[in-house]
């Protein structure tokens, strides 16, 4: 129900106004959406770098190699390699995959699907991304500090993060970045919160949200409880560093009484597991809806899907200490929170059923956002059985700190988010920008990410079973690690198919941003709001309200004339 006045204000004339410093959510979507996108291609940049030093170490990267690293001759010398994985991961998880699920889709669906005109706070939106830019300034500013940037890697472990492990300005610089774009984010988060609790159009309960809100809106309470701690975590640090404090000071407790490095590690954990929930409930909840709209059948169980992801949201504030067992903590809490983790497992196998009894009979229509779709399903079912390895202490023990766990998390996060992430762009492209995508440039790009992606990570957790640790310069030269070395070459050999699959995407956003075939308003033949108004949205989205009638997934009712499908406006024709 609509507890505030929505008012309809002129449109903006200036280009400030219109582009720069918008409040309509749509424009900040794009922006982060451009952000995103910019940030995906430098941290995939350094993640071909880490690569290439892993198969090839001590020759030169090609081309642009000796331009970045000329007193080496274009070999990645060791320090800038922690700098390189330590700025890949921030750079993917917070300044690439952050902004583009929960600030662009985050931005741009929650008003439209949900039927309202705007956010609730406008400005406070405008200055969530303009603090997200302030962030991004901060963190490319520390790599031009005389030692260079962070290298701690992206938690930032004390002793690496501390003065004794870098004692440069950059990994400050890097803690004060993180700060802002928490509280950017956490601005962000409340925002979502109260726009999906106060702004949903006449007559759309909770469960007649698309579940693509649901997933946005339980991350952005995730966020919102606990980026607040990640912000603590990095203000004592900053602390540690600038003022001589002893928070996480190693052998503080000897001297000064107090002071424990592993005490960064809870904090930065605590917000660290729901933060990896953070960024897949989104995908979660476009898949959800994406799978029903290309199946043509109404969302399998779409009521327990909401619940699951609700129960996994709760679930995941209770299971941080699995990134810890070999802390020694006491083996009663190893056992708690394995026995925590695994529960996990039985609303994630609710909501993985659900999605494979959407498909089931379903009409399917093979089009590139389902392709993508499919894809999420396909490599989250296999992030998802690996982290029950990780999840059991005994195993955990050997495959911790090894490329299992980077393979572990690179299928859960890099791909399954990252196609998420496509899925939902090439789906909402029409309706941002009024024109259609290339569906074959789209097809090529899936499919050639796919095989570079499950090369790159399935060889990941091959090599790490076989013991091979992670954040390793040179793995060549400890003698049980050479047979590795074709593997290690054919997942850097993955990862340069993968990089080169994304000049598909590319090509095809631009090219189609100006020149694509102009949309429809309703290409996909899908009954949810933003469909029902034309494509590109306009200003202030919806003239009047819309009521609500029935929920988003009403497809293949036999009693329908004319169209499989019907929009949440109109009255659920009964059988
Ligand atoms: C389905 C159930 C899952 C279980 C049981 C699980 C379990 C685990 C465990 C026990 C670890 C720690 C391994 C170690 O460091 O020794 C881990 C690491 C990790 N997991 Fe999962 N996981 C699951 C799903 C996910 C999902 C959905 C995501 C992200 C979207 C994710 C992202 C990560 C990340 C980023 C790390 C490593 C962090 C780091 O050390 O840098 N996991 N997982
Ligand atoms: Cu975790």
């Amino acid at each position: 129900m609509a507890f505030f006045e929505q008012e309809i204000h002129d449109a903006p004339t200036t280009f400030l106004s219109k582009y720069v410093f918008s409040f309509d959510h749509k424009v900040i979507a794009k922006q982060f959406l451009w952000y995103g996108i910019a940030f995906l291609g430098i941290g995939g940049m350094m993640a071909l770098l880490i690569r290439w030093t892993l198969a090839f170490p001590g020759e030169p990267f090609p081309v642009i190699g000796p331009m970045l690293f000329p007193h080496t001759g274009g070999v990645v010398p060791p320090d800038t390699y922690a700098m390189l994985f330590t700025l890949h991961g921030t750079i993917m998880i917070f300044f690439a995959i952050t902004p583009i699920l929960i600030g662009a889709f985050g931005n741009y669906c929650i008003p439209l699907l949900i039927g309202a005109r705007d956010m609730v706070f406008p400005t406070l939106n405008m200055l969530s991304f303009w603090l997200a830019f302030v962030s991004a300034v901060l963190l490319l500013a520390s790599l031009f500090t005389p030692l260079g940037g962070a290298a701690g890697g992206w938690t930032s472990y004390p002793t690496l993060s501390t003065l004794i492990g870098s004692a440069g300005v950059g990994q400050t610089l890097w803690c004060l970045s993180l700060f802002v774009l928490g509280v950017s984010s956490t601005m962000g988060a409340v925002n979502y919160i109260a726009t999906i609790i106060t702004l949903r159009a006449p007559g759309m309960g909770y469960f007649d949200m698309p579940l693509t809100i649901w997933g946005l809106w339980l991350t952005a309470i995730l966020n919102a409880i606990f980026l607040p701690v990640l912000g603590a975590g990095l203000l004592l640090l900053t602390f540690d560093r600038v003022f001589g404090t002893t928070f996480f000071l190693a052998g503080a407790a000897a001297t000064s009484g107090s002071g424990d490095p592993v005490l960064f590690q809870h904090v930065f954990w605590i917000f660290g597991h729901p933060e990896v929930y953070i960024l897949i409930l989104p995908a979660w909840g476009i898949v959800s809806d994406l799978l029903s709209f290309f199946a043509r059948k109404p969302a399998f169980g779409a009521k327990a899907t909401a619940l699951a992801m609700t129960s996994i949201t709760i679930l995941s504030t209770l299971v941080y200490g699995h990134h810890m067992y070999s802390t020694q903590m006491s083996p009663l809490l190893t056992q708690s929170f394995m026995m925590l983790t695994m529960t996990i497992s039985i609303p994630s196998a609710v909501f993985f059923a659900n999605w494979l009894g959407t498909l089931w009979k379903g009409a399917i229509r093979f089009q590139t956002p389902m392709l993508f779709s499919l894809g999420v399903v396909f490599v989250f079912g296999l992030g998802g059985l690996t982290g029950l390895y990780l999840a059991t202490v005994s195993t955990d023990l050997y495959l911790h700190d090894t490329y299992f766990v980077v393979g572990h998390f690179h299928y859960t996060m890099a791909a399954s988010v990252l196609l998420g992430g496509f899925a939902a762009t090439y789906f909402w492209f029409p309706k941002m920008f009024g024109r259609m995508m290339n569906e074959t440039l789209g097809k090529w790009h899936f499919w050639i990410s796919m095989i570079g992606l499950n090369g790159i990570f399935m060889g990941m957790m091959i090599i790490g079973h076989a013991g091979m640790h992670r954040r390793i310069y040179n793995p060549f030269v400890y003698e049980f690690l050479q047979n590795l070395i074709p593997l290690n070459m054919f997942i850097t050999i993955s990862a340069l198919t993968m990089g080169a699959a994304q000049l598909f995407f590319v090509y095809n956003f631009v090219y189609s941003m100006f020149k694509g075939p102009i949309a429809t308003q309703n290409p996909w033949e899908v009954g949810t709001l933003e469909w029902t108004i034309p494509s590109p949205a306009p200003h202030y989205n919806f003239k009047e309200v819309p009521v609500v009638k029935c929920g988003p997934h009403e497809f293949g009712n036999p009693n329908l004339s004319g169209k499989d499908f019907q929009y949440q406006t109109e009255e659920l024709v009964r059988a």
